[in-house]
């Protein structure tokens, strides 16, 4: 199968899942610009709509979105279980409600404040993310998600909250979210992750991660992550 992703995007989260089910997963990187693959492929002829991920199988059939990846790579792994609860019980709706809330109401909005064609709408998407992860602060019991247990739910907060300092989300003003930072982050398949990308950690807590050349266009320094 071959995940198409660009350093640090939501394509992260299904390229987590991949290394939490030792799933043998091929990266291709698009180019945001152009849209070509780094193997030159056109990439809107995989997926119209231009953004990752798309994962494609080994019979050519393309998914796209993200949500759907990730749980379209737990049905189908042997391994499975251990991210996405059985089909029919509560946790497994559980997980799959939190899947919603992160890409309805964080995963947009927070693209969203990236994106200078919505400057006019910025100050009201700050807050409408703000209000969210208030939300979700103080209701974690952690240390994950839905409990004791890492879901596919976590890799995808885990890839949205890592956004938070590029749009001035403070998360030390909520150390329920911040902590589960250090604890994802913290994962040995999630360090592979994002050794793989050639992400770097940095601040002064280390809970952050980005491409080299995105930090230091930002004037800031990184450390290389090591599993
Ligand atoms: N609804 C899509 C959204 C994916 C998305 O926003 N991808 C971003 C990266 S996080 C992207 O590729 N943006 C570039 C573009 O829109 O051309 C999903 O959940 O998979």
């Amino acid at each position: 199968m071959k995940l198409y992703m660009h350093a640090a995007a939501c394509s992260l989260s299904p390229h987590i899942v991949s290394r939490e089910l030792g799933l043998d997963i091929e990266l291709v990187e698009v180019d945001r610009k152009t849209h070509r693959t780094s193997s030159g492929e056109d990439y809107l002829a995989i997926n119209g709509n231009g953004y990752v991920p798309a994962l494609m199988l080994d019979d050519g059939k393309v998914l796209t979105e993200g949500p759907a990846i990730v749980q379209f790579l737990a049905e189908c792994s042997p391994e499975g279980a251990r991210v996405l609860p059985k089909a029919g019980t509560y946790a497994r709706s559980q997980v799959q409600s939190y899947l919603n809330f992160i890409t309805a109401e964080l995963h947009k909005p927070m693209a969203m404040l990236f994106n200078p064609a919505y400057e006019g709408a910025h100050a009201s998407l700050y807050e409408l993310v703000s209000k969210r992860l208030d939300w979700l602060n103080g209701q974690f019991t952690g240390p994950y998600l839905t409990g004791d247990d890492f879901t596919i739910a976590d890799a995808y907060l885990f890839v949205c909250l890592n956004w938070s300092p590029w749009i001035k989300i403070d998360l030390t003003r909520r150390p329920a979210l911040q902590e589960f930072m250090a604890h994802v982050g913290a994962r040995p398949n999630v360090r592979r992750a994002l050794q793989a990308e050639d992400l770097e950690a940095f601040e002064t807590d280390g809970i952050f991660f980005a491409p080299r050349s995105y930090l230091a266009s930002a004037g800031r320094s990184g450390t290389p992550v090591r599993p």
